[in-house]
């Protein structure tokens, strides 16, 4: 995920194999890992995505090489013992910045976490590309990992604002009239229905 914008696209990273260092996507040594390597997530106005584990979210501020913590749900636990993965991440309730969902410590509540930061830019909400919602999908029907969208959604990009919109909604920028002939509303999607179902057709 793109946490380091002096380098234009995702960075990848390890958490064993002796390596200990972050990778550009052209697979450059650029500085140190962050010490988490497990979820992400887009929380606050920035296109570079936050670091995510267990029950905390930390901003890589990659000029010192550290990350600062942003949130701790306080009360709540992670699951899968050291895998440390919360119960979903993902864009479930609009704006294009994603939601976290946790159970409390005695797992007697769910817990939805949203971000406090204003959004300082508009474009589409991430369910609706197919990519992501698929990803959402497998969070919890098998490995978990961060959804990801369909595109590159990271600093210095601005074309995903074109990302292919479902009927009743409205793009930044039209889509393409080849996207346009995929976009069609399956036969059976209730009226009113602007992304397709999980398992629909698209
Ligand atoms: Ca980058
Ligand atoms: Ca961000
Ligand atoms: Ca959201």
């Amino acid at each position: 995920m793109d946490i380091d914008p002096r380098h234009r696209g995702y960075e990848c990273w390890a958490a064993d194999g002796g390596v200990d260092v972050l990778f550009s996507c052209r697979g450059e040594r650029i500085g140190p890992k962050p010490r988490s390597c497990n979820m992400g997530v887009w929380w606050d106005s920035d296109l570079l995505r936050e670091l995510l584990d267990g029950i905390t979210i930390s901003k890589w501020d990659f000029a010192n090489a550290r990350a600062e913590p942003l949130l701790t749900a306080e009360g709540c636990a992670a699951n899968n013992g050291s895998k440390s993965n919360p119960c979903l991440q993902a864009d479930i309730l609009g704006d294009w910045r994603e939601e976290v969902v946790w159970r409390s410590r005695d797992s007697s509540e769910l817990r939805v976490y949203t971000t406090p930061i204003p959004a300082a830019r508009r474009q589409v909400t991430l369910m609706h590309d197919p990519v992501y919602r698929l990803g959402v999908a497998w969070q919890n029907v098998a490995y978990n990992q961060p959804p990801h969208p369909g595109f590159y959604m990271g600093e210095g990009e601005e074309s995903f604002r074109a990302v292919p919109c479902y009927e009743g909604c409205e793009p930044a920028h039209a889509a393409p009239s080849s996207a346009r002939a995929l976009l069609q509303r399956p036969p059976g999607r209730p009226a009113g229905m602007t992304a397709p179902a999980l398992g629909g057709r698209i």
